[in-house]
């Protein structure tokens, strides 16, 4: 029996339906940086889609947006938590509204220098960390680095903490931060960092303290006359991920992820190393007055009765394991 004309034609339609689907099941993600892509998270958000696409063989491909173009971190974070953003990449300024426990990580001079916190954070206190996310319907993929803070302001050099007194400084959102600038003297006004260039840009903040990586990507040196190189606080960043997305992920892409992350934050802490080689002498021939050489200890003597009052929070022994960590 010949198939009937309206047979065949179905088998035709189905054919081309079949035959018009990709091979294998593709997926878009989101992911949101608050800086420009031409920076240590640029570096890192760009390898990760890269790394991801590839070990994925095209199933995922990851669409990035820069300097905070679907949010601020805080939004971001939010964002991943509720699913409507897939990734982002932070610093830990907002964390400590969502995970506490992180805020011990934001204690100025905290780490000695990157090679250490580096590997405090890949080791077992970061590691610990990092599984305190779960619980925030966020999946921490992996730690970042923003980098080692600094001050500047337009209203004079900073030498010692006495020359901090009164001006009025952007923080983060973060806790920590701002109990600790106020002990400087300083008047902390908290906002997001999508704001910060207009805020010094009109005056309504005299400055504000960030890693060279990001006053250098935000161009900062166009509206700040002035740096002091203080690397008061260490300040890490993270790779979060909406932990629903992740949950649903088979063993093997969960390790595409993973292995994509790791690339990342190799590409972001080797954008930073860079960083940290060249853009003093780009601040200073753009203009920039540069006070090096600081004397740390005089701005951590100023904090001595902070460092009571953080001691007492997280406890001293907590705090004294990652100071001491080797
Ligand atoms: O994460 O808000 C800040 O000052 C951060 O250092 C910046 O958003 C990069």
């Amino acid at each position: 029996m010949r198939p009937s004309r309206l047979m065949t034609y179905l088998a035709a339609v189905t054919a081309v339906a079949v035959y018009s689907l990709p091979a294998f099941a593709q997926e878009t993600l989101k992911m949101n940086i608050s800086i420009a892509q031409n920076s240590h998270y640029g570096a890192a958000v760009d390898t990760f889609a890269r790394e991801l696409e590839k070990r994925s063989n095209g199933r995922f491909k990851v669409q990035n947006f820069y300097s905070g173009a679907l949010g601020a971190e805080r939004e971001s974070i939010e964002a991943v938590q509720l699913g409507t953003l897939d990734l982002t990449m932070t610093s830990t300024g907002p964390v400590p509204n969502f995970v506490p426990e992180v805020a011990i990580l934001d204690i100025p001079f905290l780490f000695r220098d990157y090679a250490q916190a580096r590997a405090a954070l890949d080791g077992k206190i970061g590691q610990d960390m990092l599984g305190k996310f779960a619980s925030k319907n966020l999946h921490a993929l992996a730690w970042g680095e923003n980098g080692f803070r600094h001050m500047t302001n337009n209203k004079r050099a900073v030498a010692s903490p006495d020359d901090l007194k009164g001006l009025k400084m952007r923080t983060m959102e973060n806790p920590v931060h701002m109990q600790a600038y106020k002990a400087f003297g300083i008047i902390p006004t908290p906002m997001a960092f999508t704001e910060v260039f207009t805020a010094l840009q009109q005056g309504t903040v005299d400055g504000q303290e960030n890693p060279l990586s990001v006053i250098s990507a935000a161009k900062f040196v166009q509206v700040q006359k002035f740096i002091t190189l203080t690397g008061h606080v260490y300040s890490p960043a993270l790779l979060l991920m909406s932990k629903t997305k992740w949950d649903k992920l088979s063993a093997a892409d969960k390790q595409a992820f993973s292995e994509s992350a790791k690339e990342a934050v190799k590409a972001n802490r080797a954008r930073i190393d860079d960083d940290e080689r060249r853009v003093v002498s780009e601040l200073k021939a753009a203009g920039m007055n540069v006070t090096e050489n600081v004397d740390k200890a005089k701005f951590q003597t100023a904090l001595n009765a902070t460092f009571q009052d953080f001691g007492k929070k997280f406890g001293q022994d907590n705090i004294d394991m990652i100071r001491n960590f080797k």
